[in-house]
């Protein structure tokens, strides 16, 4: 096969742009949003009938940030608000009749949920308080009776981008309130709260959303909002990356919600000064280092339980943290490749998460064996569910049987190998080539390449418990230069002089002020 050129790479990563790349100015007009004129016409009107106005949000990063952004937005235009998110031990998700009844309002606003607030609607008219829901879920058959509904997915919006967090609702819904109020606040000192909604919540990172988080990006950079300047001091870094934000910040910020209350993270984003952003984020801290724990536990239990022969892998225990069983499943689905669900029993009742791979839909899965379980929900990738402790077993029995007739080639995980390059194309040209089509992330991967028959020529162990390796790696037989492949949570032990194919990224790495090429590795292909 003929390896890539950088030629070559740079047309195949521009395909993936098809529309072009976007300018803020391209951002489709906030009043399409079905309901939406209708939802700031009554905000702006309750903001000039000292209307007492009340926020809901929801405990993962995009509903905490939703939150967040309405409490800033507000605070900004100097009109006094209250704002809540659920706890999930002890409320559950979204809006509901519980919440209702614990609060005084005389209008309600969602964000980041919503869609299916039957009962919280009920409750809400009962108690002559108007409800406004804004949410980027997708609506079921019917929709709660509320007082406006702003969601793009609704059937009868003529937004045009679908594909927009509940942050981005909320901040496309302050466009038209500040008009309605004829206020002159600037909405783009937002964007890097947005921002971190939109990788968070795993937008696909194309049209107006790589914008938008290209902009964000570069704010969080400078930003001098409190929980900002504390990120780029706990990380070190003075330019954060669309993957920082991923795999360092989300899982903090979220790490509130999964273990103890989503208001830690919520007074983080909204902190008034360094101080008071930084006892929260060590805060978040500790949940995340319990979060992880609790993860490792769970994992190595649930581990434990799989029989490798199933197509789908079920597993279920007493005592797993609800907060976790996703994380979990994501790790049984790594490691074995197949779809896994996950399952926490308490008492008589299991609920937990599932998790696919490849071109599997759990979701279709699921609902074939739908006369065993009391709920779900979901999509291809990733679902969530409840039965009956009594139904486990003959729910694994079935849906095994239902996963029988899946083909094989399903199994195989969509991430694609963009090719092989020439050991000696690999430098500071190709590293700046990668940069232009920054940020990566959802529906932009970074692209990955292949190494056949690279020749391992050391391999140094790293981490506190020599979890890691950096091996030193020869590509091609003649050549003399050698590149660093990391290895991160080793589960292959490889040998000097050991010959390995496998799949990797590339990054630049700066240390003690010198930049080199590093490769990271992303599957051994053995
Ligand atoms: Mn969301």
């Amino acid at each position: 096969m003929a390896k890539l050129s950088k030629i070559r790479l740079h047309e195949i990563l521009s395909q993936r742009f098809s529309t072009g790349f976007k300018k803020l100015s391209d951002i489709p007009n906030p009043a399409l949003l079905h309901d939406g004129l209708k939802a700031a016409k009554r905000i702006a009107h309750a903001i000039q009938n000292n209307e007492k106005i009340y926020i809901v949000g929801d405990y993962d990063v995009d509903g905490v940030t939703s939150t967040a952004l309405m409490i800033e937005f507000f605070k900004a235009i100097g009109y006094p608000i209250e704002a809540t998110i659920p706890n999930r031990f002890t409320d559950g998700y979204g809006v509901s009749e519980k919440i209702i009844d614990r609060i005084e309002a005389d209008l309600v606003i969602t964000v980041d949920n919503g869609i299916n607030a039957f009962g919280a609607a009920i409750a809400c008219k009962k108690r002559g308080i108007d409800l406004i829901i804004t949410d980027h879920h997708t609506p079921s058959s019917s929709l709660p009776d509320a007082y406006a509904i702003v969601d793009p997915k609704l059937d009868n919006c003529d937004y045009p981008f679908k594909e927009i967090c509940g942050a981005q609702v909320a901040w496309l819904l302050m466009g038209l309130i500040k008009k309605e109020i004829g206020s002159s606040v600037n909405l783009s000192q937002f964007m890097d709260l947005l921002c971190l909604a939109i990788i968070a919540d795993v937008m696909p990172l194309q049209d107006i959303n790589r914008t938008l988080v290209i902009k964000g990006l570069n704010m969080m950079s400078t930003s001098l909002r409190p929980c900002m300047v504390i990120i780029r001091d706990m990380l070190a870094k003075k330019v954060l990356s669309a993957e920082d934000i991923a795999f360092q910040i989300a899982p903090r910020v979220n790490s509130a919600g999964r273990m103890e209350d989503a208001s830690i993270a919520l007074e983080f984003l909204t902190a008034d000064t360094e101080g008071k952003a930084y006892k929260q984020y060590e805060l978040l801290n500790q949940l995340n280092n319990i979060r992880k724990s609790t993860e490792a536990e769970a994992t190595e239990n649930a581990m434990q339980q799989v029989h490798p022969d199933d197509h789908i892998l079920v597993v279920a225990a007493e005592g797993w943290h609800e907060g976790v069983v996703g994380i979990v499943a994501s790790r049984l689905v790594q490691r074995f490749g197949k779809p896994a669900i996950v399952l926490s029993i308490a008492q008589d009742n299991a609920k937990g998460s599932a998790r696919s791979i490849g071109n599997i839909s759990i979701y279709e899965l699921i609902k074939e064996n739908e006369g065993f379980l009391e709920k779900f929900g979901g999509h291809k990738m990733a679902a969530g569910l409840g039965l009956k402790k009594e139904n486990i077993s003959a729910f694994k029995k079935a849906i095994n049987e239902t996963a029988q007739s899946i083909p094989p080639e399903d199994y195989i995980p969509q991430e694609e190998i963009l090719g092989e390059i020439e050991s000696s194309a690999i430098d500071f040209d190709l590293l700046n080539l990668l940069d232009e089509f920054e940020p990566y992330g959802e529906a932009n991967p970074r692209p990955r390449f292949l190494a056949s028959n690279a020749q391992v020529v050391s391999i140094k162990k790293l981490g506190k418990d020599k979890e890691h390796a950096k091996i030193e790696l020869r590509l091609n037989a003649n050549d003399s230069q050698t590149y660093d492949l990391m290895y991160f949570r080793c589960e292959e032990e490889l040998k000097t002089g050991q010959e390995i194919s496998c799949s990797y990224t590339l990054n630049k790495n700066v240390f003690n002020g010198r930049t080199s090429i590093q490769l990271m590795l992303d599957r051994l292909i053995i």
